[in-house]
């Protein structure tokens, strides 16, 4: 199978020029100009982008989660992810009690195989640090091609800061990451006891339970960790003001703390919280919505290169029958997260690109090969010769307006309802085939169920 897309805008990281693409097989075969070959499909992209697949390097997917699961899995969750022009995830597998990582990787990889309809890689979350475990992140690093490791400062599954100290020290020492959910557990129990002292239980105060100065004082610990070892870290959804001045902080002292932040940080803010008959409840994620000084200051960070990478977190669960599944008393009970992998380029593109906050140069270096380089997707995340050819042709007037009846994911709502886009992919390609389409109002899935790989990363080089 051979394709060649002609005439479009190729933009990479550092630039854009008009250029034809050349595909066979998996991979970019060609780039040039009027190039003479023959391709079983021809794609006019004169006036459109041709960008790399975006990278979605945070998602959960079919993850067990406060007494459910999230509701995407490895088919709904990629073929949305595909029908936003997203070409791979790194999803994050929780390891179970007395599991070894090998294990824990094998296990969601028998979930998403035969699934999967985009390629896929994981982050294993240690939750079980045995002395075994922390010996076990060599291999994982250099054998099973999952560098990089999430740990969690909050929840029953969090890691104390020993076991950090020690998963940095040995990630050091491989080339491997340390990626962390930054939030300091303590002050949010105990504002949580404050709360239902007081009765205030909506979802309003799920946002307040979870102030900025617990995120932090969750990243300036992190950070004299990193400090301490000579390692580096990775702040998973940056969300607020004060942690993005933390991480700048460290980062002007030459200290490697990268972060990532995510759209609905980057497009919503806390206000949404006083929606009432328990829409409140849809925003309920950690870290929460924040302030529109801290969502300002989000875009200057991802424009400045103090945040790297835009991911979504996609941790998807329904209005009616999740978000209310233990009742609509208490913010604590809702499920945590809420869906986005859909709707993480054009929301990018729109709010981003189109409002003049970043160029379409840093879009790509932020939704692909930044995220590639960071986690070593050695074959993705750029529009080059020899790289996969996941590739989106992107048309940037195209307009579509976000309803929930025209998107994939497996959940009755999306935060951006209503929401007008300007920009959609025309046409979706994963390793050379296409996966997805734009078709009349939406865009239209037309890939192969089970067609995604497990992707080998490799070890962290610096960034
Ligand atoms: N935050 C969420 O909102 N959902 C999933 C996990 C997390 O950290
Ligand atoms: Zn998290
Ligand atoms: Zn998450």
């Amino acid at each position: 199978m051979s394709v060649l897309i002609k005439g479009g805008l190729v933009v990479t990281s550092t630039g854009s020029y008009t250029a034809d693409v050349y595909v066979e097989g998996d991979k970019i075969k060609q780039i040039g100009t009027n190039l003479e070959v023959k391709a079983d499909e021809v794609v006019a992209a004169a006036g459109k982008y041709v960008l790399p697949g975006a990278i979605d390097p945070h998602t959960h997917l079919a993850m067990p989660f406060m007494g459910t699961y999230s509701q995407d899995d490895f088919e709904s969750g990629t073929i949305a992810a595909a029908c936003g022009g997203v070409t791979s995830v790194v999803d994050f597998d929780l390891q179970a009690k007395g599991e070894s990582l090998l294990e824990a990787i094998e296990r969601k990889k028998a979930i998403a195989l035969g699934k999967a309809v985009i390629d896929f890689s994981f982050h294993p979350a240690v939750t079980d640090p045995r002395p075994e475990v922390i010996d076990e992140l060599k291999k994982a690093i250099e054998e099973y091609g999952t560098p990089s490791f999430k740990v969690f400062m909050v929840y029953d599954f969090r890691v104390d800061d020993y076991t950090m100290i020690r998963l940095l020290e040995e990630t050091n020492k491989y080339g491997g990451l340390v990626q962390v959910h930054a939030e300091n557990v303590y002050m949010i129990q105990r504002m949580n006891e404050i709360f239902a002292e007081e009765g205030n239980l909506s979802p309003w105060y799920h946002a307040k339970s979870r102030a900025n100065i617990a995120e932090e004082e969750a990243i300036e610990r992190a950070g004299k960790m990193v400090e301490m070892t000579g390692s580096r870290i990775y702040i998973v959804h940056l969300s607020s003001l004060e942690g993005l001045r933390k991480v700048k902080k460290f980062r002007d002292r030459g200290i490697d703390v990268f972060a990532e932040t995510c759209p609905q940080y980057l497009t919503l803010t806390e206000e949404r919280y006083k929606e009432p008959d328990w829409n409140g409840a849809k925003y309920v994620m950690s870290p929460p919505l924040r302030s529109q000084n801290s969502l300002d200051e989000l875009w200057r960070g991802l424009r400045g290169g103090d945040l790297q990478t835009v991911a979504t977190d996609h941790c998807p669960f329904s209005f009616k029958g999740r978000k209310d599944m233990n009742g609509k008393d208490d913010y604590k009970v809702i499920p945590n997260g809420a869906p986005g992998i859909e709707t993480l380029l054009m929301l990018l593109h729109t709010e981003g690109v189109v409002r003049g906050r970043i160029t379409k140069e840093r879009m790509v270096d932020v939704l692909s090969t930044g995220t590639a380089r960071m986690f070593g997707l050695a074959e993705k995340g750029e529009v080059i010769v020899g790289k996969d050819a996941d590739i989106v042709v992107f048309d940037p007037e195209q307009k579509f307006t976000i309803t929930q009846s025209r998107l994939h994911m497996n959940v009755d709502y999306t935060p951006w309802e209503g929401w007008e886009m300007t920009g959609m992919p025309s046409v979706v390609y994963s390793r050379g085939k296409r996966v997805a389409e734009w078709s009349g109002d939406r865009m239209k899935f037309v890939g192969e169920i089970g067609r995604g790989k497990f992707v080998k990363r490799e070890p962290f080089e610096g960034f």
